[in-house]
């Protein structure tokens, strides 16, 4: 197909759908056809400027003034738009960046419950009477919205992973300019004309795509910007935060893993084995928590080895679009090339491939950007795949004898993200949830998560926190106000 014929989804800037002030346009590639499907806007720094422009006027006229309440029944009405249109985003996603149907619909059927969540905490934000410890002065706090955040998320998941922003920033009273991953950003051109629907004012929610240095870069140094929050590779996530630190900028900073699935001897064996291709397989292995490490007690390593290969070797590779299959392409031909340098490597260095390690070679694959599902053993800690982010179905399972050697293992990584925990000893999971180094720790199970729940990484994983009541707080600086009540100025060489 050439170019003319493609869709083409346009910039939101002020509620006005746009191009870019360069009149360029980006090829959305279909990881399921290999082929380009739609057309969107390659903005550049001048599309940033105007979108900041706009966040900035609306933060400081329209936004501001509307009370808390307000922003709250327009987050309602936004949820119950998307409910609406939910289908139709799933479908739009799938096919621009691979993702099973059945997990996108499952995302789009979840997301309004952030808006309905986060409508609901903001006119709770609350600040404090502080009974101050000296007299004649009185002190409250304000907590208020830091201005226009710059929300980047990453490809994997488009949609949620900008909602898990969008939702409490707003809500904290802040307003947006949105720059999607330049490899998936159709869904969310798409939902971004929602806002305008749901009756938000012009410029409250804006929208750029483009290249991470070409739209990306100039938007987290603009000097209107007064946040980054961020999801992405950790190389990424470095530079932004080292270009937000030039603007002693905040930044919230989601960056990915190399989870551990942690199986003991007295595991629930079967849930178990559910529970390490769950972490790794699902999404073909594109999510941060993936659970790409699997540590298994030596003396179950070989029979749990053999159910893992049995129950993962017949998952269905095939189009995404079908609710059936279960193995989706990768999203990009350069991530499809990394990972399967990755196992390459990873044979060089003596990892012995139990199973996949190769392109989909099925028919169903068509010209898809497949990886089988791969399973490695041999691996040892030092291993190039046992200590990057291989963001790939691609699962390393290393033996293990005590406990404690288990828990050295699981934390001997820069990541922090999650970590899976299976065991029927309590006292066993209380004690190892206690030790893991990671923001999210999972007993007998893997990948629950809810917006109620706050969510992000210690250590190379990431800054701050998204989910829960926690994140609002993320978008809200504090004011201290002081007021004299005694009536009078005392000693000025002397502090109050
Ligand atoms: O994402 P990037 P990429 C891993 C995965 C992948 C690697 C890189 O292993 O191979 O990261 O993926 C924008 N200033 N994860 O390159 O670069 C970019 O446009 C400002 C892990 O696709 O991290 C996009 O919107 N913005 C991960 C967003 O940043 C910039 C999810 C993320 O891009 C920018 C995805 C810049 N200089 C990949 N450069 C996870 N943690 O879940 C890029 N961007």
């Amino acid at each position: 197909m050439v170019q003319g014929d493609l869709p083409k989804y346009g910039l939101l800037i002020d509620n006005h759908c746009e191009e870019a002030v360069g009149g360029a346009w980006l090829e959305s590639i279909n990881p399921y056809t290999a082929q380009p499907w739609a057309l969107i806007p390659r903005g550049d720094e001048r599309d940033v400027a105007r979108a900041t422009a706009a966040a900035k006027q609306a933060f400081n006229g329209t936004w501001r003034s509307m009370p808390a309440s307000g922003r709250a029944a327009l987050l309602r009405r936004l949820a119950d738009l998307v409910e609406q249109h939910a289908e139709l985003l799933a479908e739009l996603e799938t096919r621009d960046n691979g993702k099973l149907i059945s997990e996108t619909r499952a995302q789009l059927r979840y997301i309004p419950q952030w808006f309905h969540f986060y409508a609901g905490l903001a006119d709770k934000i609350n600040g404090k009477v502080i009974p101050i410890d000296k007299p004649g002065v009185f002190n409250y706090t304000l907590h208020e919205p830091l201005g226009v955040i710059a929300v980047i998320p990453a490809w994997n998941s488009p949609l949620m992973l900008a909602v898990w922003k969008l939702a409490p920033a707003l809500a904290a009273g802040n307003t947006i300019v949105w720059k999607p991953s330049e490899h998936a950003s159709v869904s969310s051109l798409e939902f971004c004309k929602l806002f305008a629907q749901a009756g938000f004012p012009p410029g409250v929610v804006n929208i750029v795509t483009g290249y991470g240095n070409e739209a990306g870069e100039p938007l987290v140094t603009h000097p209107d910007v007064a946040m980054v929050a961020f999801t992405g590779g950790d190389q990424t996530g470095q530079r932004v935060y080292e270009l937000a630190a030039k603007g002693i900028k905040r930044v919230t900073l989601e960056l990915g893993g190399k989870s551990a699935n942690i199986v003991f001897a007295d595991a629930p064996l079967d849930d178990a084995v559910n529970g390490v291709i769950a972490g790794i397989f699902a999404a073909s292995g594109q999510t941060c928590i993936a659970g790409s490490r699997a540590l298994v007690q030596r003396s179950i390593h070989d029979e749990f080895v053999r159910r893992l290969v049995d129950i993962a070797s017949p998952a269905r590779m095939g189009d995404p679009a079908s609710p059936t299959t279960q193995i989706a392409p990768i999203t990009t031909q350069a991530q499809h090339r990394k990972i399967l340098d990755h196992i390459d490597f990873a044979r060089t260095e003596g990892a012995t491939i139990r199973l996949g390690g190769m392109p989909g070679r099925r028919a169903e694959c068509g010209a898809g950007w497949f990886v089988e599902p791969t399973i490695l053993t041999d691996v040892t800690p030092q291993m190039r795949i046992a200590r990057e982010e291989v963001f790939g179905p691609v699962l390393s399972i290393l033996p293990f004898d005590t406990d404690a050697q288990a828990i050295q293992l699981a934390n001997d990584s820069p990541y922090g993200l999650a970590a899976g925990v299976w065991t029927q000893n309590f006292g066993r999971a209380l004690l190892a949830a206690t030790e893991l180094q990671a923001g999210t720790v999972w007993v007998n199970t893997y990948r629950a998560s809810s917006y109620m729940a706050p969510f992000g990484g210690y250590k190379r994983s990431g800054i701050g926190r998204e989910g829960g009541t926690d994140a609002v707080y993320e978008f809200l600086q504090t004011k201290s106000i002081w007021f004299d009540t005694a009536g009078k100025t005392p000693n000025p060489f002397v502090m109050r």
